[in-house]
C-alpha cells in the first residue's frame, strides 16, 4: 500500500548536487513543499477507500547525462530552457509524495547499477525479472538504455514511460509504418503504445498528459494581487535577446502604453540588445520572477519559446496573456524548430493550451501584424480587471490525481485480452445484433448494456463513438461533440457493427495498417478496419475518409480523466 509522504528529505538526498540544473530543481522542490503538502492531504480525504499499490519506480533523466551531452545544465544560469527542469522537478516530486519506491538516476553509471548491469561491458542483456513496475525516462534515457540492455529491453518495455515535451503521433511511433509512408524521424519509430509517451501540455490525446504544476496563491495572496496589481506594467515572454529580435515595432506601439519589463539574462560586460526603454532585471530566480508577475498586469508573448509554463505562471499570478496567433500554424512541415518532431501536430500560436483551453478573459490570441488590432488590445488590457487562474490540472492535487490514476490503471504490460465477443473478420458475435446504442437526437453511439463486463480503462461506460467529417481528424470530430478522443477505447470500436450503427452502407469491408483506420470511404462505399493495435491514432485526417472516433468525457479542468476513471 502506497501511503503519502509530506516529507521531502529524502527526495532532496536522492537528488543531488554538483550541477546547475540539479540545484534549479532542488530549489524548487524545496519551494513547492508545503504546497505539495496540503495537495496530498485533501487529494487522500478524495480517496478515502482506494487502495493505492506501491510500485517499485525508477527514474532516469537522460537529458541530464553527461553521455547524452548535457546542454541544458550549463544554461540553466543564462537563459537556456527551463521547461524541462520544472517538469522533471514536479514528476519526481509527484511520485514521491505519492509515496512510491523511488531511485533516481543521473548518469549511465547509476542507471546501471539500478537495472543490475555491470558497467563497462557494452550492451548486456538483463536475464533476470526487471527490478521495477515503471520507469520514467526521455528519449535520450530510451536510447542509452537500449544500447544496455540490448534486445532484453524489447521484453521490458511496457513498463517504460516517456516523458516528451511535445508528443509523438502513432504513425511516427511505429517503426514500419513511419519507414513505409515517410513518417521516419530521429526521435520515434520506438514501438511503444501511444499513452506510453507523456507530454508537457495535452497536446494529442494519443499520447497520456503528464503536465506541471503552477505555484498556487491562497485568500490574501489573491487579495494582495488584485490591490497591486501596476494597470500599466508588461512583463515580456523571452529570457534570451534573440527571442526579442525584430520585434522593435511591437515595442514602440507597447512602450506608448505601458512600462516594459523583461527577464534577459546579459553578461556584465555586454547588456543584451534590448531597447533602452525596457527595464531588464536580467534572468530571475523563480521566486523573484513570480514577484514580478504579480505586479504585471500583462505578460506578452513574442512568438517564442513555444508551449512553455512562463503563461501560466502569469496567468496563476493575474496577467493577462497577450500571444500571436500563427497562421498559417508552424508544425514540423514548415517550422525548423518542429522539423525532425515526432509529430504534425499544428500550433495554432505560440501557446495553443492556453488559447484553446484557457481563453478570454485570461489569454488575448491576436494577429500581430495587424498594428491597429494590437494597440487597440493593448488598451482593453489596461482597462479590464481579471483575477488569478490556475486550471485544476497544473495545481499539485490535479497532477496528483492524475498520475495517481495512470499509475494504479494504465497496463500496457498485460496481453489485451482478445476483444470478446468477435470472430477474426472483426465481427461482433454477442448475444444482441449490434453492441452499441444510439444517444437519443444524435449520431452518437454508446456501448450497449453490459459494458461493464468487458475490462477496460478509460471504463466502456465512458465510450462515445462519433463519425468524423470527411478531412476531420478525431481529435476535432470529439472535440465537436463537447468530448475528447480516447485511442484506449478504439479495440471496441474496431468491428463491422460499428459502420452499420451509425448508417455507413459498406461495399466491401477490408483490414489494412493505416493509422485512419477504422474509416469510410465515401467514393467507393469501401469500409476499412485497423489491422495493427499500434496504429490507432486520434491524430491525422483525410479529404478521402470519414474516420471512427472513440470519444469520452472528462472531468472539468482535469481532462486526461473521465468521470468514471477515478
Ligand atoms: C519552453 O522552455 P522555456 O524554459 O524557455 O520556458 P519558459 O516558459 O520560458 O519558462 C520556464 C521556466 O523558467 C522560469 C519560469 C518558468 O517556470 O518560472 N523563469 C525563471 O526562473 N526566471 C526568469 O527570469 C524567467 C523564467 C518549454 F518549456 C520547453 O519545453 C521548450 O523546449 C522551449 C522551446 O519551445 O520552450
Amino acid at each position: 500500500q502506497a501511503v503519502f509522504q509530506s516529507d521531502i528529505g529524502a527526495l532532496m538526498e536522492q537528488v543531488g548536487t554538483g550541477k546547475e540544473s540539479l540545484s534549479f530543481m532542488k530549489r524548487r522542490i524545496r519551494r513547492l513543499a508545503a504546497q505539495w503538502a496540503s495537495a496530498a492531504r485533501r487529494l487522500d480525504d478524495k480517496l478515502r477507500n482506494h487502495w493505492r499499490e506501491q510500485k517499485r519506480i525508477l527514474v532516469h533523466v537522460g537529458f541530464l547525462t553527461e553521455e547524452s551531452g548535457d546542454v541544458f545544465s550549463p544554461k540553466v544560469l543564462k537563459g537556456g530552457p527551463l521547461g524541462e527542469m520544472v517538469q522533471w522537478a514536479d514528476i519526481l516530486t509527484a511520485l514521491h509524495v505519492l509515496g512510491h519506491n523511488l531511485k533516481i538516476s543521473f548518469s549511465l553509471k547509476e542507471l546501471h547499477g539500478f537495472l543490475g548491469v555491470p558497467p563497462g561491458r557494452g550492451s548486456c542483456p538483463l536475464t533476470g525479472p526487471l527490478p521495477f513496475d515503471l520507469i520514467y525516462t526521455d528519449y535520450h534515457g530510451l536510447q542509452q538504455m537500449k544500447q544496455l540492455m540490448g534486445l532484453s529491453l524489447r521484453k521490458h518495455k511496457c513498463h517504460i514511460r516517456v516523458i516528451d515535451t511535445f508528443g509523438t503521433e502513432p504513425a511516427y511511433n511505429h517503426e514500419e509504418y513511419a519507414t513505409l509512408h515517410g513518417y521516419r524521424t530521429n526521435w520515434g519509430y520506438w514501438n511503444l503504445h501511444g499513452q506510453q509517451y507523456m507530454t508537457m501540455f495535452p497536446h494529442t490525446p494519443d499520447n497520456s498528459f503528464m503536465g506541471f504544476v503552477a505555484e498556487e496563491l491562497n485568500e490574501t495572496e489573491r487579495l494582495n494581487i488584485q490591490k497591486n496589481k501596476v494597470k500599466n506594467m508588461a512583463v515580456v515572454y523571452g529570457k534570451e535577446a534573440n527571442m526579442w529580435k525584430g520585434k522593435e515595432k511591437f515595442l514602440a506601439i507597447l512602450h506608448r502604453h505601458m512600462e516594459i519589463h523583461g527577464t534577459v539574462y546579459y553578461e556584465a560586460q555586454r547588456p543584451p540588445e534590448v531597447p533602452a526603454f525596457v527595464k531588464n532585471h536580467g534572468l530571475l530566480p523563480q521566486q523573484e520572477l513570480q514577484q514580478l508577475l504579480r505586479k504585471a498586469k500583462l505578460f506578452i508573448g513574442f512568438g517564442f519559446p513555444y508551449e512553455g509554463p512562463a503563461p501560466l505562471e502569469a496567468i496563476a499570478n493575474g496577467c493577462i496573456f497577450l500571444q500571436p496567433k500563427f497562421n498559417p500554424p508552424h508544425s514540423s512541415l514548415n517550422h525548423e524548430f518542429f522539423r525532425g518532431k515526432p509529430t504534425s501536430r499544428e500550433v495554432s500560436s505560440q501557446h495553443p493550451y492556453a488559447e484553446q483551453y484557457i481563453g478570454r478573459p485570461h489569454v488575448i490570441t491576436i494577429d500581430f501584424n495587424n498594428s491597429e488590432e494590437f494597440d487597440a488590445t493593448i488598451r482593453e488590457i489596461m482597462r479590464i480587471n481579471v483575477e488569478p487562474f490556475l486550471p485544476y490540472e497544473y495545481t499539485c492535487e490535479g497532477m496528483l490525481e492524475r498520475l495517481h490514476a495512470y499509475i494504479q490503471n494504465q497496463d500496457f504490460c498485460s496481453p489485451e485480452a482478445p476483444f470478446p465477443p468477435i470472430n477474426s473478420s472483426q465481427t461482433w458475435l454477442g448475444s444482441a445484433p449490434s453492441p452499441f446504442n444510439l444517444l437519443p437526437n444524435s449520431r452518437i453511439l454508446t456501448w450497449a448494456s453490459n459494458a461493464s463486463s468487458f475490462s477496460s480503462w478509460p471504463p466502456l461506460t465512458a465510450l462515445r463513438v462519433v463519425a468524423s467529417l470527411e478531412s476531420e481528424s478525431c481529435v476535432k470530430a470529439c472535440q465537436t461533440a463537447g468530448l475528447i478522443c480516447e485511442p484506449a477505447l478504439y479495440r471496441f470500436i474496431n468491428i463491422r457493427e460499428t459502420f452499420s450503427a451509425l448508417d455507413f452502407q459498406c461495399e466491401g469491408v477490408e483490414s489494412e495498417k493505416n493509422h485512419l483506420f477504422p474509416a469510410f470511404s465515401a467514393e467507393h462505399a469501401e469500409c476499412s478496419l485497423q489491422q495493427d493495435p499500434l496504429l490507432f491514432s486520434c491524430a491525422g485526417s483525410s479529404a478521402k475518409y470519414r474516420r471512427l472516433c472513440p470519444c469520452r468525457d472528462f472531468r472539468n479542468g482535469q481532462v486526461a480523466l473521465c468521470k468514471d476513471c477515478l
